[in-house]
């Protein structure tokens, strides 16, 4: 009933943009009402346009410049505004006042992103996933440009063309798109011992998100937070999702690209529009100054990540998104992030890779958004008043009064004058720096192993066995057989079982390597050429795998109801209203889309129809009781595609639900003649019912079964 509501709610919707203002005539950009918006200038009815029709040339002028470049990177983007809360005041620490002022809410637009494909590519792309944030503060915007994995490949911003170059699709052909299943990126990686870490990240499962809502958040790099009395503290930021970190299969993330590819930006936005709105924690790792070199890592070393074990998580607020842009491009493509925009209590490090991105983010808006002026356009103004001598440029939009665009002055009275610090004016850590002007790397960032060992083994099995196929399926696709060799030679400095494991399947033997850069010259920095392992504090870390994550929430989640005429409407009712007392949403799925009519008379609207749709696009599915449903549903029209809804919902590790009467469905399907336990498979024969499926559905996924479910 409700897609339906829905579906009249669009029409009016659409009939409202003719009918609402009648007043609001059609003009062109200069205000000029248009007469005729069908037909172009012409010397007589079928003679040729006239050069003079200024409607038609504007008009298209226009239509002819509608495209920006797009993003370098990241150009593959979801947006959306909500609202920072304080929960806990971090005033020890920073300054900050929007991190200060305990309740005080900011206003947020956060875009998540793809980094290697482009903006019309897929979303399920194995791929890191961009998390950048907009906090539109009273001190000014303060932009935390993170990603939804806590580290990076590279530690040094001069590497970062090499490896986008790499990974994006190869020059001559231009082939593939948005993946890293390619030569380029696995002869670059093959040479980069330092980013195994961000290798086993992105070969978890991490990098097929099951929604953006249920992603972590990270500020990846050290930063620092400096309070009232100037003290300093390093801080590493964290969004931990309300929701939990899920993730999908990759046989299933695939089949989403095809099905789908705009999965995780339909699901972002009709979360909000249905007012599930997705949540985070906030939170911050802090480190006095004075402890920077306790560690068994370099802090201003971006391969690393500070383990929980060693400085908890302080969870101190709250980013709720709440609601959708009203314009794609007005706000998400325009939004221009910078990590050096920055609020009076917090500081960069001197991260290499950071101190490169603060000089690169307002380059690429120059040449992105084509103008200086990028600060004014809505989505990227700040709230708190801009004043400065700064004038002109491309599409300038304030127009300032008066004479004085300079500073000092006596004409404007002085005007604007600079803030004293107890004002809020900005001021930099006052830090010592003395050093021999070098083009080289720390000794201290020379560990490129350990935290991989430590990320692959803080995996459960299951994980570990994803990180394994994604390694064989990624290097299956590499051409060149020496690169996949030099691959597992890197892999068995993290763990030989996962090089072997990997090796077996590309048909190679282990080598281990001796000097894995031999592209650099023997006199550069041998922190970039070899490891030197250290002995880690800590060997497992639980917040490292997702087997540990929030499963106790089926808010959000989607339930397939696979049903046809005669269907058992009480059953279909009882199930549905619990769902969705949990927030849960419920789709009927149907042979077609005309109404279905329920074993008491009551018609229901179903949303899909059998075959444009498919399994891999909901999170558990019910095959709805009614003994004239299933007949229907397996009849050698249907038989096929309802059969394919389930095994593949099988496959993929999915609840599925057998409602009474449909035995015969579970009886054609692979789920049957298991001998198992399987708490997600409910039958009325394993006495279970609704109460035990929504409890399956909140568990995400039976990865532990997967075999068993695939054998
Ligand atoms: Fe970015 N990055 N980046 N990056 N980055 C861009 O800026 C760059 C890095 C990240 O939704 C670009 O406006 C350099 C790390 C996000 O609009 C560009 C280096 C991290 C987004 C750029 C890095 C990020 C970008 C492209 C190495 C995680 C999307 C368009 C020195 C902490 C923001 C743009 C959005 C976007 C440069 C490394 C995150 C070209 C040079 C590390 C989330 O300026």
């Amino acid at each position: 009933m409700k897609s339906k509501e829905n579906q009249n709610e669009k029409l009016d919707q659409l009939n409202s943009l003719s009918t609402s203002n009648e007043n609001e005539k059609l003009t062109t950009n200069q205000g000029l009402k248009i007469n005729n918006n069908q037909d172009s200038l012409k010397s007589g009815e079928r003679g040729p346009s006239l050069l003079e029709d200024f409607i038609l040339r504007e008009k298209i002028t226009h239509f002819d410049h509608e495209r920006i470049p797009e993003r370098i990177v990241h150009a593959r983007g979801s947006g959306a505004h909500g609202v920072f809360k304080l929960n806990k005041s971090l005033e020890k620490y920073t300054k900050a006042k929007f991190l200060s002022e305990v309740g005080k809410e900011t206003p947020v637009f956060v875009r998540f992103s793809t980094v290697a494909g482009s903006k019309g590519s897929t979303d399920l792309a194995r791929d890191v996933r961009g998390f950048a944030i907009k906090f539109y503060t009273e001190e000014g915007n303060y932009d935390l440009v993170g990603n939804n994995i806590p580290v990076f490949f590279i530690q040094d911003a001069m590497k970062f063309p090499d490896l986008i170059h790499a990974v994006k699709p190869e020059p001559d052909n231009e082939i593939p798109q948005a993946a890293s299943a390619h030569d380029t990126f696995w002869d670059f990686i093959s040479l980069m011992p330092e980013s195994m870490h961000m290798i086993m990240w992105a070969m978890s499962d991490r990098a097929i998100p099951r929604s953006l809502r249920m992603m972590e958040g990270f500020g990846v790099h050290s930063f620092k937070f400096i309070n009232d009395e100037g003290a300093v503290h390093f801080v590493k930021f964290h969004f931990k999702p309300k929701l939990g970190v899920h993730s999908v299969a990759w046989d299933e993330a695939q089949k989403i690209s095809g099905v789908d590819s705009d999965f995780h930006k339909r699901d972002l936005w009709e979360a909000i529009e249905s007012g599930n709105f997705p949540e985070w924690d906030f939170g911050v790792q802090v480190i006095p100054e004075e402890d920077e070199n306790n560690f068994d890592f370099d802090l201003l070393d971006p391969t690393k990540l500070v383990p929980e074990e060693l400085v908890p998580v302080q969870i101190v607020g709250t980013l709720t998104l709440n609601r959708n842009p009203d314009n794609f491009f007005a706000e998400t493509e325009q939004v221009a992030f910078h990590p050096g925009h920055l609020v009076p209590g917090i500081d960069f490090s001197n991260d290499p890779l950071l101190q490169g991105r603060l000089f690169s983010y307002t380059d690429t808006q120059l040449s992105r958004l084509g103008s200086p002026n990028f600060h004014e356009i809505p989505i990227n103004r700040s709230i708190n008043t801009v004043h400065n001598n700064q004038r002109d440029g491309h599409m300038r939009q304030q127009i300032v009064k008066g004479k004085v665009s300079y500073e000092p002055n006596s004409i404007g009275g002085g005007c604007p004058f600079q803030a004293m610090m107890k004002d809020g004016g900005f001021t930099s850590q006052e830090e010592r720096v003395s050093g021999t002007k070098i083009r080289a790397r720390s000794e201290s960032f020379v560990d490129h192993y350990s935290q991989a060992k430590l990320f692959y083994n803080s995996q459960s099995n299951p994980e570990k066995e994803h990180i394994q196929k994604a390694l064989i399926f990624e290097l299956s696709k590499v051409d060149i057989p020496e690169i996949r060799e030099k691959v597992v030679g890197q892999l068995a400095f993290i763990e030989m079982d996962l090089a072997e494991k990997v090796a077996e399947k590309l048909g190679l033997k282990v080598k281990k390597l001796k000097e894995p850069n031999q592209s650099i010259p023997a006199d550069a920095n041998p922190a970039s050429l070899q490891s030197k392992e250290r002995d880690p504090k800590v060997k497992i870390s639980e917040a490292l795998s997702m087997k540990n994550t929030v499963k106790d929430t089926v808010a959000s989640r989607v339930i397939g109801f696979i049903l046809a005429n005669g269907v058992d409407a009480n059953a279909i009712n009882t199930l549905k209203t619990k769902l969705e007392k949990q927030k849960a949403r419920v789709d009927f799925i149907a042979p077609s889309l005309a109404p279905v009519k329920a074993n008491d008379g009551s018609l229901i609207t179903p949303k899909h129809t059998l075959t444009n749709t498919s399994s891999v696009c909901f999170d558990a599915l019910y095959i709805c009781s009614g003994e004239k449903s299933v007949k229907e549903l397996l009849n050698p029209e249907n038989k096929y595609t309802v059969l394919n809804f389930v095994n593949e919902a099988y496959k993929h590790c999915k609840a599925i639900y057998f409602g009474a009467e449909t035995d015969a469905i579970y009886k054609a399907s692979n789920v049957n003649n298991k001998k198992h336990e399987d708490p997600a498979i409910i039958t009325s024969d394993n006495k279970k019912g609704d109460d035990e499926f929504i409890k399956a559905v909140a568990q995400h996924r039976v990865w532990e079964l997967e075999k068993e479910r695939n054998s």
